[in-house]
């Protein structure tokens, strides 16, 4: 059984992070191991203000050292939200620790949304993601998420060509695979890219847009993908099961916005999910 460790905060109400990456990965048949990062009441994103934040990062080195002493060892790691400077060099420590020629790194690199910064994310800490993203084998920015981390000014609008050109750029901070989620050149379709560094070649994969931002729907994405390339599907596959899903996901979530404001109904197609693997 594939097994993989993901590092990310709980926020115990909002459903993203750790309550959207345990589920999904789990469902995917692979053994999710967790180092929760930080505990949070809720999100930080919009709708909720007022939130408590327990920093954890002093107890990850402790669970490192007793899973070493153990000699534990992962399929993948993934790291999502991370909650101060300082955390991400212990992750990138545990990298150290736990990367092996054979295991796979994913670093999505959480940072905001809608051209901003999430809330309490500073210069500093996207400059220590960045060194985060060069050890990662796969990286999976949104599109603020690329313009903070090549130091370029946020756009809404771009072509293939731009989507292209800021791959390429992604991969020379050191990154092998970069992905790009949430890329839409139109409003008639959404998708994702990536750029094989290794061989130099580019993958898309587009599917129906649909005019709604979800909370959470990078974390799914991000699951998906991590889950996807730890049971080996290639590339493409990966972009293909990642994006369908994370579509069935928002369509899922229209007919209940009222009461889940704060995130998406990917609890009601996790039987979708295990479907598109056993196809696989
Ligand atoms: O979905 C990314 C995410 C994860 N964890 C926390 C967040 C966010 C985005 O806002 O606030 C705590």
């Amino acid at each position: 059984m594939k097994k993989i460790v993901t590092i990310q905060d709980i926020s115990c109400f909002g459903k993203c992070s750790l309550t959207v990456a345990l589920p999904i990965i789990s469902a995917m048949g692979i053994e999710t191991a967790v180092i929760p990062t930080a505990v949070l009441s809720t999100h930080t994103g919009e709708g909720f203000k007022n939130y408590t934040f327990r920093d954890l990062t002093s107890d990850i080195p402790s669970i490192a050292a007793h899973w070493k002493s153990m000699d534990l060892n992962f399929d993948a790691l993934y790291t999502g939200y991370l909650g101060s400077p300082e955390q991400v060099d212990i992750v990138s420590n545990f990298f150290d620790d736990f990367g092996t020629n054979e295991n796979r790194i994913i670093v999505d690199p959480v940072l905001g949304d809608a051209g901003r910064l999430y809330a309490g994310f500073t210069k500093s800490f996207v400059e220590k993601m960045k060194k985060l993203c060069a050890r990662a084998d796969y990286i999976m920015p949104n599109m603020t998420e690329v313009s903070f981390l090549l130091d370029i000014p946020y756009t809404e609008t771009y072509s293939e060509e731009y989507v292209m050109d800021v791959l390429r750029r992604l991969a020379e901070l050191g990154c092998k695979t970069p992905v790009i989620t949430g890329v839409h050149y139109d409003d008639i379709k959404q998708g994702a890219a990536a750029y094989n560094s290794e061989n130099d070649r580019f993958y898309f994969s587009f599917d129906k847009n649909i005019n709604y931002r979800f909370h959470g729907t990078g974390d799914i994405f991000s699951s998906v993908f991590t889950g996807a390339c730890t049971l080996g599907m290639d590339i493409q596959q990966c972009l293909d099961i990642a994006v369908k899903f994370t579509l069935d996901c928002i369509e899922a979530t229209i007919p209940h916005i009222d009461e889940t404001w704060y995130g998406s109904c990917f609890e009601l197609c996790l039987g979708k999910l295990i479907g598109y693997v056993k196809e696989k």
